[in-house]
């Protein structure tokens, strides 16, 4: 697909454009008022920017010539519209003329078409149904442009973070019934107060979740690299350390050589068993030989759980007879796609909690918000930074909505 941007003063300028650069095949994606020039933020003039775009393949703009000719022609058209617009609306004020005797026109022989008028005719047909289609387009198009400054600069703030256009404009639906009972424009600072407070309450649901307490073993799942040892490693420090409890450790990673030492110099720093296994078959004499732990962490090897093939093979290994529970480990500095890709996957298995890593490597947060409302997930740590094990902490979603929001745009 070819995407071309036109700023223009006003939308038929940019028709003849789009037309002798993309072709007649071309359609306009988008259109919004924007400001350009100025200085320091003055004198800005108004413009609009339209955005079309041509699929590849499609038919190519006419020959070199031919452009010339068809951006006049639309000129033309779009110009004989306006032009027979203003002759209706004049017509309309000017007084009704009294009745005048019909006569018969006088019999002028009528010449017969000729082939260039044909030609003529047909190009402003097809010019016609350009523009008829451009202008559908149109008014199927959501006005973003008719939205206040304000509430487009939140709906950019939420963009640049990764949040689901949906949920977006849900929001901002929900919205214009709270603004809607202003007096006056709505300032920046009470549009991020009400966006705040309802991002809270949409939130709330799925806030306030930990581990379950009553869980014995805990099943860490998800893609490669994304901290899930590392994380294990916190979560068994601050269990064993803090609050004294007797912690053991199993890996079913052996797929890397050096996945099974990893957890080992870790169980060995906080001298806690660890129990390898191969495959489910081996389950039974892990939880044997910890059967005096009051809790067990179960760390699985990353893969790609895009693949449902590997969420089904690692989902194998997660039963148990005692009360267990699975966390999905994801990464925010994953692509928000690939994340709701695994989450689908794992979501399908009946898995509730998730944990984020890697907040110290971002400042892009929508995935948290996008996962929660659109699968359910209830974060439950957030992890941010490779400290072992201070690291990590519980999921506050005020914290967090504040940071997903930022600082209201300036005025
Ligand atoms: N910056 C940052 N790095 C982290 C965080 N959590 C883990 N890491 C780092 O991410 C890298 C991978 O961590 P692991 O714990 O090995 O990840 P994993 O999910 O077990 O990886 P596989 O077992 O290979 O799938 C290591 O370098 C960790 O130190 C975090 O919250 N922030
Ligand atoms: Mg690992």
């Amino acid at each position: 697909m070819r995407v071309k941007r036109y700023v223009v003063n006003a939308l038929p300028e940019a028709l003849p454009m789009i037309r002798s650069e993309l072709g007649k095949d071309a359609v306009i994606l988008n259109t919004k008022e924007v400001r350009i020039g100025g200085f320091m933020g003055m004198f800005r003039k108004k413009k609009m920017e339209v955005i079309a775009a041509i699929e590849s393949g499609a038919a190519a703009p006419a020959a070199a010539s031919e452009p010339k000719k068809a951006a006049a022609d639309v000129q033309r058209v779009v110009h004989a519209i306006q032009e027979s617009k203003r002759q209706a609306a004049t017509a309309v004020l000017e007084p009704p003329l009294p009745a005048a005797p019909v006569q018969a026109p006088p019999a002028v022989p009528v010449a017969p078409p000729s082939l260039a008028n044909n030609r003529i005719n047909e190009d402003l047909l097809e010019e016609i149904r350009f523009i008829k289609q451009s202008l559908k387009q149109l008014s199927m198009h959501k006005p973003e442009d008719a939205r206040p400054l304000v509430i487009q600069a939140l709906y950019g703030r939420l963009i640049q973070q990764e949040v689901e256009p949906e949920l977006i404009d849900r929001l901002i639906d929900s919205m214009n019934g709270k603004l809607a009972d202003r007096q006056e424009e709505p300032n920046a600072a009470a549009v991020w107060t009400i966006a705040r407070e309802l991002l809270i309450e949409w939130l709330a649901p799925y806030s306030n979740h930990s581990i379950n307490e009553s869980a014995r073993i805990v099943h860490f799942v998800g893609p490669t690299g994304v901290g899930k040892t590392t994380t294990i490693a916190k979560l068994a420090a601050g269990q064993s350390i803090k609050y004294g409890r007797q912690v053991g450790l199993i890996t079913s990673d052996t797929y890397r050589i050096a996945a099974v030492d990893q957890l080992r110099t870790y169980a060995n720093i906080l001298n806690v068993p660890m129990e390898v296994v191969f495959s489910p078959m081996d389950l039974p004499k892990a939880f044997k030989q910890l059967e005096d732990r009051e809790l067990i962490y179960m760390d699985t090897a990353g893969r790609n759980f895009r693949n449902e093939l590997h969420v089904s093979e690692v989902n194998s290994l997660l039963q148990s007879n005692d009360q267990s529970e699975t966390v999905l480990v994801l990464s925010l500095t994953g692509k928000t796609k690939d994340m709701m890709a695994v989450a689908d996957n794992f979501v399908k298995y009946g898995v509730r909690k998730v944990l984020f890593t890697k907040l110290d490597e971002t400042s892009v947060y929508g995935s948290i918000l996008n996962l929660a409302l659109q699968y359910e997930l209830q974060p439950v740590f957030i992890a941010s930074g490779q400290t072992v094990p201070d690291d990590i902490g519980p999921f506050d979603a005020e914290r967090y909505i504040d940071a997903l929001l930022g600082a209201p745009a300036d005025e």
